[in-house]
Parts: C-alpha cells; sequence; structure tokens
C-alpha cells in the first residue's frame, strides 16, 4: 500500500456561530483506519460504564475506556475513572494527533458504538478539569455517524449536523463548549461497529 492512500487533508474550520470547530474528513493517522479500528475493537478492556444523573444510576449506551498520564484523572457525571497507560497503538495516535491540532495532550477518551443502537446524550466537554478553552481533537473510525450540535443560548439557531468519516479528525476549541452541545444519536438504519478517540488535555489539580 502507498503512502498516498493515507495522504493527509488538512483541517478546515467550519462556519458555525460562537463555535471554533475544524474538520478533515480523512487525516494521516499514521496507519490504515480500517486496521487501526480493527485493532482498537480487539486490543482495548471495553467497560459499560455506570453513571450516575441526579441520583439515578444509568448503564451508558457504549463502550468507554481511558487512557493517558497517570495523573489525568477524570471525573464526569459521578464517574472518576483511572486512566491506563498509553498502549503503542494510541501513543503513535497522540503523535498525529498532537501534529494535526498543533496541540498536546495527555489523555483520551475513547467511545466503541458497537452499532447503530449506542449513541451519546447531548453534553458538553466542560468538566473544570479540561480548563477554561478545552482543544478536543476527535478522531472517528468505522461506520460513519453523525455529531449533533445544539446551542445552548441562542433556542432559534437550528441543529448543526456533522457527519463524521472513517479516518476523520474534528477539532473543537476556544468558546465551542460554552456555547454549544453535542452528542450522537442512536439511528434506526443498522450500522456497524465505531469508535471515538477524543484526545484532551486534563489539567489536575494545582496546574491550571
Ligand atoms: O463519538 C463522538 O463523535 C463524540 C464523542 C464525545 O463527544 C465525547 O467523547 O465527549
Ligand atoms: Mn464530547
Amino acid at each position: 500500500m502507498t503512502r498516498d492512500l493515507f495522504a493527509t487533508g488538512a483541517l478546515e474550520p467550519l462556519d458555525i456561530p460562537d463555535a471554533d470547530i475544524y474538520y478533515s474528513p480523512n487525516v494521516g493517522l499514521g496507519a490504515d483506519p480500517d486496521s487501526i479500528l480493527e485493532e482498537l475493537v480487539e486490543q482495548i478492556p471495553w467497560r459499560t460504564e455506570t453513571i450516575n444523573l441526579w441520583g439515578k444510576d444509568y448503564q451508558q449506551p457504549r463502550l468507554a475506556a481511558w487512557f493517558g498520564d497517570a495523573d489525568a484523572r477524570y471525573t464526569y457525571s459521578g464517574l472518576s475513572l483511572d486512566p491506563l497507560p498509553w498502549t503503542s497503538l494510541l501513543s503513535m495516535l497522540r503523535n498525529h494527533v498532537e501534529a494535526l491540532a498543533g496541540a498536546t495532550f495527555n489523555s483520551v477518551l475513547l467511545n466503541y458504538y458497537r452499532d447503530h443502537r449506542d449513541s451519546m446524550g447531548m453534553h458538553s466537554d466542560d468538566e473544570p478539569e479540561l480548563g477554561t478553552n478545552p482543544i478536543i481533537a476527535s478522531v472517528s473510525l468505522g461506520a460513519q455517524r453523525t455529531l449533533v450540535l445544539k446551542h445552548k443560548h441562542k433556542k432559534e439557531l437550528k441543529s448543526v449536523l456533522l457527519p463524521l468519516d472513517h479516518g476523520s479528525l474534528l477539532l473543537m476549541k476556544g468558546a465551542t463548549q460554552h456555547n454549544w452541545k453535542h452528542g450522537i444519536n442512536k439511528v434506526s438504519q443498522p450500522c456497524g461497529p465505531r469508535v471515538n478517540l477524543t484526545f484532551r488535555r486534563i489539567f489536575s489539580r494545582g496546574s491550571g
């Protein structure tokens, strides 16, 4: 296979008000996206997490895993996760994503949508440990699923629908998390598996 098959597509800014979002449908990740997907599905110790929302326990409708530097502890929805150590594949992906994003990351949250019934509720990535204006780099592999974005304050704005391609990179930064929520709906049309990786920088207490 020639290198051209993995040709790097530049990140393009998306025209979304009050947001700072960039997308490339096909970035160079250092290996064939099909084999990255296969390796992640097989090698990651996927877990079903139970989260607590308003005093009630729910099982997340997808599988997840958290990797990062030892001090990159992450808490959301009553769930506190200790990171697993970087694998060589995840380190390689981190290096490529850092070069594309022009930012550094100390952790990655992986989500595995087994089929069309798996989903992620609307949320902002705005936990305090992500800092004021988080930079989040999101790699998608496998079935194309649509990221839905809804403005938090301007209810008159229509939802923005972003279909995320196999081998794509979406970068969210600036005020995006202050102004927009995002999520992945389940769909009626059956589809294959999808893995999403969101690279993040977690600031431990006292470091900013
Ligand atoms: O699966 C996706 O594209 C969204 C993932 C996401 O929003 C998250 O991990 O916070
Ligand atoms: Mn998110």
